[in-house]
């Protein structure tokens, strides 16, 4: 027994990971970028989204949840993705590529227009079933992250922490880390108890988050 609080992600038994495989083995598309509450997409489908800072991942992790390069843009310059995102996974299922937070270069009138679609989007959303929040393995819960995490609390949707670039992190930072990611999820009501760790890059983690989305009702 992991007697730990928020333990890392156990792989799913295999009837588990098959509903992940073949879930995501569907046609993924992108369906439209939202800027404003009245563009969202009928609410006609579960949905979850991914959030967390510029430059973390997460576009990186939608392709490679999908199995498709190219699908949510994925670069190097930070807050490149500026518009809720929506891409379809087989008919079931939407996954929404959120604007990347702290990006210290933006002006204040677009990151307040942000935050407010941000909010309205996370609390008025039906069918928005689990928010993934993703942290850089190498950096921990940034105070950025944390207000993201308050928000969350106050809208009533579950969030779970997605360490991403596992491949980047040393072995002897790791542990360190974790530590610090599990005391600042502990101060949110929201958080799920369950922590993936991820590389883009490498797939780890990937069947693992794959099987968690299929089993959302
Ligand atoms: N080594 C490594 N690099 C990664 C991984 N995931 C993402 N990256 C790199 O990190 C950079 C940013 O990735 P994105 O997926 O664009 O990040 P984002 O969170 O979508 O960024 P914004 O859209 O700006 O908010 C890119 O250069 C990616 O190649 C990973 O698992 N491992
Ligand atoms: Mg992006």
């Amino acid at each position: 027994m992991n007697a730990l609080p928020f333990p890392l992600a156990d792989d799913p038994d295999p009837q588990t990971q098959e509903r992940g495989r073949k879930l995501f083995a569907g046609q993924s598309e992108f369906v439209k970028g939202v800027v404003a509450m009245s563009g969202l997409p009928p609410a006609d489908r579960i949905e979850v989204c991914f959030a967390g800072r510029s430059n973390v991942g997460k576009s990186s992790l939608i392709n490679a949840l999908t199995g498709t390069k190219g699908l949510a843009r994925a670069s190097n310059t930070p807050g490149r993705t500026q518009e809720i995102n929506f891409f379809t996974q087989g008919p079931e299922l939407y996954l929404v590529d959120l604007p990347g937070y702290g990006y210290a270069n933006a002006p204040l009138p677009v990151v307040e227009k942000w935050q407010r679609l941000l909010k309205q989007y996370l609390s008025g959303r039906q069918t928005l079933r689990r928010a993934f929040v993703l942290i850089d393995a190498r950096h921990g819960v940034k105070p950025v992250d944390a207000e993201i995490m308050k928000l969350l609390d106050t809208s009533a949707v579950t969030f779970q922490c997605v360490l991403t670039k596992a491949d980047k992190v040393k072995a002897k930072d790791r542990a360190r880390v974790l530590d610090q990611v599990r005391a600042a999820l502990a101060r949110h009501p929201a958080a799920y108890p369950e922590i993936v760790l991820t590389s883009s890059e490498k797939g780890d983690g990937i069947p693992v988050l794959r099987s968690i989305i299929a089993t959302l009702e």
